[in-house]
This record gives structure tokens, sequence and C-alpha cells, in this order.
């Protein structure tokens, strides 16, 4: 399979700006960049999933280039409902640093800052050498900005698409790059810079957008609850990704093992008969989990994530250490308790329980445990030898309530 082939059958590819890229891409080596603003310190799984095409074109011999945004992070990329609030220089540099670090780690390839080459442009050359190229009909036409029409939107994100065309224009003055990939968000943005590039310099570069990958009702890719799944694996642990990826929805599994993991078309094959014939045994889910998490992370990371899935399951925490525990049961009440407590005290001074009356009956029945195992005694006297690693106890009442003690 060419290159072009293998991003077709991904459903990689929406749109490409000229057919010509598809020779470019499958025999010649290319200089090419994908950019991201700072908008916070860690990228999530919506930007791993275009991130990762830098690795696919880098795997044929093309060279990547990273650009972190710390100019156009200062001025936002209109959304398509409302202007962002404006964030301060401080923070962008902050976001700036975490990003073009974890860039550099989980992709390996050289990072760029545009602020580098936009810093000194003064607004009489910004509107001579730039502006003097942006018909604003042109501009007004563009879907990004054609959405704000009604809600408004102002000159200075009204003016992003002048600062990423610039990029893409300096880019390839500078680098030699020729072709610029991205979700298709930036279709509008990436063919401003086609335009700039091929007015000011009689030059022609390339734009190739994906679509942005989102479940079957549209929502895009990682968002849970409102929440992004993040990278950065101390503000997502590798457990609550595991989580995330095995309990996927099985309709969209086959689409996302070939929009984010590297296995070959055979495997996925594979993979999908597996699926269709033993849904229950998750392999496809299993093996999307162990690509990205392996590929983010790295194979311990992996390892401790289905370890814990798997002691949670199966009732067996004591066979997990204290910070095992704590990644695993992330989100339950957690609470301080004096060593010498008496059980039927701890269950009422924590709320597991709402009376005496009510512990008793829950004793009685067998629907308290510590650590998986049953507990009745209402007079046991909580030590710090009950607990794993002298410390951490789990606490359920029955099948759903989960709580952490910490021994003190
Ligand atoms: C800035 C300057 C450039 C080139 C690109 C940029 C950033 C770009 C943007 N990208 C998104 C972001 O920062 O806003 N204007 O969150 C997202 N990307 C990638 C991908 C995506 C886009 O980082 O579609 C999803 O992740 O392109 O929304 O010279």
């Amino acid at each position: 399979m060419t290159l072009f082939e293998d991003l077709k059958w991904r459903g990689l590819v929406q749109d490409i700006s000229d057919e010509a890229l598809i020779d470019k891409l499958n025999n010649e080596s290319l200089t090419f960049y994908i950019g991201t603003d700072p908008t916070a310190d860690s990228m999530h799984i919506g930007h791993y999933s275009s991130f990762l095409i830098s690795k696919r074109l880098a795997k044929y011999g093309h060279k990547p280039i990273l650009l972190v945004g710390g100019a156009t992070g200062l001025i936002g990329d209109p959304k398509p409902t409302a202007e962002r609030p404006m964030i301060s220089k401080e923070e962008v540099e902050h976001n700036f640093k975490g990003l073009k670090k974890q860039a550099e780690d989980i992709f390996g390839f050289e990072v760029v800052n545009n602020y580098d080459w936009t810093k000194d442009i003064n607004v009489i050359d910004f509107l001579r050498d730039y502006g003097k190229y942006f018909n604003v009909n042109y501009m007004l036409a563009k879907d990004k900005v054609k959405s704000r029409m009604e809600s408004g939107i102002t000159y200075a994100e009204f003016s992003y698409m002048i600062l990423q065309a610039l990029d893409f224009m300096h880019l390839y003055e500078t680098r030699g790059v020729t072709l610029q990939v991205a979700g298709s968000d930036q279709w509008g943005n990436i063919t401003s810079g086609i335009e700039l590039t091929r007015k000011k310099l009689g030059k022609e570069v390339y734009g190739m957008v994906m679509p942005l990958v989102t479940d079957s009702n549209g929502v895009k890719f990682g968002k849970t609850e409102g929440n992004a799944l993040w990278l950065d694996k101390n503000k997502t642990s590798s457990y609550e990704l595991y989580q995330y990826l095995i309990n996927l929805e099985d309709s969209m599994i086959i689409e996302y093992l070939k929009k984010l993991t590297f296995l070959s078309k055979e495997q996925i094959e594979q993979l999908e008969e597996k699926h269709k014939c033993n849904p229950q045994l998750r392999e496809a889910h299993k093996a999307l989990a162990r690509e990205v998490i392996t590929d983010l992370h790295g194979e311990e990371e992996y390892e401790k994530a289905v370890k814990i899935s798997e002691a949670l399951f199966s009732g067996n925490v004591k066979s997990l250490s204290k910070e095992e525990i704590l990644m695993g049961f992330k989100d339950v009440p957690s609470f301080d308790i004096k060593a010498g407590t008496k059980l039927i005290d701890m269950l009422i001074d924590n709320n597991i329980c709402q009376s005496r009356r009510e512990a008793r009956e829950f004793l009685n029945a067998g629907s308290i445990s510590i650590n998986d195992e049953k507990v009745n005694d209402e007079n046991m006297i909580i030590t710090n030898e009950l607990a794993i690693e002298n410390e951490v106890l789990v606490i359920k009442r029955g099948k759903k309530k989960n709580y952490i003690g910490l021994i003190k």
C-alpha cells in the first residue's frame, strides 16, 4: 500500500488542496508541519489523534515540524460559537512550556514557536506585508468567520487566519515546509497560507486535513462528562485512559483502531473478525488500549493500567500497591482514620452508614468489606496491620459504594 492509500484506508483524508499532493506524498520527501495553540498546559486525546499524522508521515520518510503557537495562542483561533476569553501572557508562556515538552516526549520531533518570528513585526509592516494580500470578502467567506456573523467577532480573532498564513509562508521560506496537515477545522487557515504563499512568492504549498474523530453521536473523541482526556498522565492516569478506551462503543472500535494506532490493515482486519465472533472478549478494545497507552506513556504504564483494572474487577485489591489503589479509586470519597478506631464508629463518622442500626444491618448481611475481605464484627479495631502498605483501606458497602480510608 502507498502512504496515500494507507491514509485513505484509515479514513484520515478529508480534503487535500491539490491532487498533485498524492504523488508527492507517495514519492517525495516533504517537510511538513502541524500546529497547536497553548490554550492549556497539556494536549488531549483529540490532539493526539491529529498529531499522530506526524509519525505516520515520518515513517514514510517525510520530515515533521511541530509548531506550538506562542503568538497565535495570545490571539485565539475563532470558535464557531463565541469569542475566546483572553489568556494572560504568563499563562500562555506556562502552557507553551508544557506543550513543547509533551510534543517532544510523545512525538519526538522538533518544536518551533511562532512567537519567535511574529513578535518583532510592527503594525505598519503587518498591514503592508500581509494585510494587503487578504481581501476582506475572502476572509468573510471562511466558515469560522461566517459562523460568527450573528454572535460577532473581534478584529483580533478575525485576524487570526493571517497569523497562521504567515507562519506557513515563513516556514516555507526558512525551512522548506511545503505541506501543512491538521484536523478539518483548520481548512480555512491552511488555505489562507496557501493563497498568501502563492500571491506573495508565486510558490505552491499544500494542505491536507483529516476528519475530526467523534463518537457515534458526533461528540468529539475523548470528551467525558465535559472533561477532556489529557495526555499528561498526572491529569488523566493511564488507568483512566484504559477504562475509557476499553469501554468505547462497539460500533466505533474499528474506526478508532485505524485512526489511533499503527497496526496494519491485516492486523486490524483480524481484530475486526475476532470482534464480530466474540465481542465479549473485547480483543479489539484491548488492542486499542495497549497501542495508545504504550505509545503515550510506555509499556510499564500500560501494564499498570491492566493490573489495576483486573484487580478491581476481580475483587483483589490486596494485589495492588498504595499508588495503584489511589489511581484506581481516584474519584471515590476518601478520609483519614485514626488507628485504634472501632469499625462501627469508622462507618458512621465517615457517612458510610447513617446510623448504628443501619451499620449493624450491613455488617450482619455481609455487605461491608475491607480490602475485599468481608467484615462483620462491629467492635473490630482498625489497625495499620489491616491496611495495604500499613496505610490504605478500600472500604466497600454493597456492590457500588467504595471509599478510601487512610490510617493516620
Ligand atoms: C497555530 C498556528 C499555526 C498552525 C496551527 C495553529 C493552531 C491551530 C489550532 N489547532 C487546534 C488547537 O490548537 O487551533 N489554529 O487545539 C487543533 N490542533 C490539532 C488539529 C485539530 C485542531 O492542535 O483539528 C485538533 O488537534 O489540527 O483543532 O501556524
